[in-house]
């Protein structure tokens, strides 16, 4: 979407604010959710299927091999709720496992992909009760069950939980406690703390296509808010916060330099970098830690056969 620069006002438009806003601050960032336009969820799309990127590849196996311990903490006759649905591809794993699964209502915020999944799920499960809601999960919102009855079941899969900052993930956990009852579950996917060697190769892989995702965000800058962004006079960097106990991804800055978006003048020094997103790896007692922030226990703990990725049952 091409708009003139004038016509841009970053107190209406949100990308603009957040843009603006965060390269005004002292270290300078920008949310990871603007990453995620029709080329950075198709480069997304891409870099799951990197041989360094092993996260989608044993949380699927999760699912596969754990298939039978999944449909006995989902319990027969439930409503599966999906929070991120994207292309909803884990799901019809883990519904084609489930006993006689009732409902399915996928929360995301971007529309065809939600069309399109609750077309694909409705025609392969024809009984299931499908109610797709269009927003963004970190919203808050009520969910649809008018003439669905069955216990209920929150589904966060990929890792999405280690994009979010403590208190989004405490309010997203709280909010999935609201529409999920005091009976509800949920399952959640997380990746685990392993050697930083590995995590960083997942980050920075060797075709180049996360280094490609990450700067997308400023080709997305120049086209939708006309920024002057010199891509080649920016690099892709993935550096581990031990801290945080999370991989961040930057672009740094490989001179100093000056850019212009909606009208104001944002300058970089050589090396400094902008924080496009953190990644943050957990332990089961981290991640348990996080769930009861959230007003949930940690019911049961799947991994897959090298322990990479860990998928949780929580309870209220
Ligand atoms: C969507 N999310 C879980 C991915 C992750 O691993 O944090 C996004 C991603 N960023 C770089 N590679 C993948």
């Amino acid at each position: 979407m091409l708009h003139a620069t004038n016509s841009i006002d970053p107190v209406e438009n949100v990308f603009a604010r957040d843009v603006v806003g965060g390269l005004s601050a002292d270290v300078k960032t920008l949310p990871s959710r603007w990453l995620y336009d029709e080329r950075g969820s198709a480069l997304f799309e891409e870099i799951t299927r990197q041989d360094e990127y092993y996260l989608t590849r044993a949380e699927t196996s999760i699912l596969r091999e754990r298939r039978r311990h999944i449909a006995d903490f989902v319990e027969s006759g439930a409503i599966l709720i999906e929070y991120g649905a994207g292309a909803g591809v884990k799901t019809e794993l883990v519904l084609a496992g489930l006993r006689n699964p009732r409902g399915y209502v996928p929360i995301d915020i971007a529309a065809p992909f939600l069309a399109e999944t609750s077309k694909r799920i409705a025609s392969r499960f024809p009984s299931l009760w499908v109610r797709p809601v269009e927003r963004n999960f970190l919203d808050v919102f009520e969910v649809p069950f008018d003439s669905c009855y069955g216990g209920r079941t929150g589904f966060f899969p990929g890792s999405t939980m280690g994009n979010l900052d403590a208190i989004e993930a405490k309010t997203l956990l709280t909010q999935m406690g609201r529409h999920l009852g005091d009976d509800g579950r949920a399952i959640i996917g997380v990746d685990l703390q392993k050697s930083v060697d590995m995590l960083l190769r997942a980050y920075d892989d060797s075709a180049d296509v996360t280094a490609a995702f990450n700067l997308n965000l400023l080709e997305r800058i120049n086209t939708e808010l006309g920024g002057d962004f010199r891509l080649e006079q920016f690099e892709h960097a993935a550096r581990w916060n031990e801290i945080d106990k999370a991989v961040e991804m930057h672009l740094v800055s490989l001179c100093d330099q000056c850019v212009t978006i909606c009208g104001r003048t944002f300058n970089f020094r050589t090396s400094e970098t902008i924080h496009t997103e953190s990644s943050r790896k957990y332990t089961a007692e981290s991640f348990e830690q996080l769930a009861r922030s959230g007003g949930w226990r940690v019911a049961e703990a799947w991994q897959d056969a090298d322990r990479l990725f860990g998928l949780f049952g929580l309870i209220r």
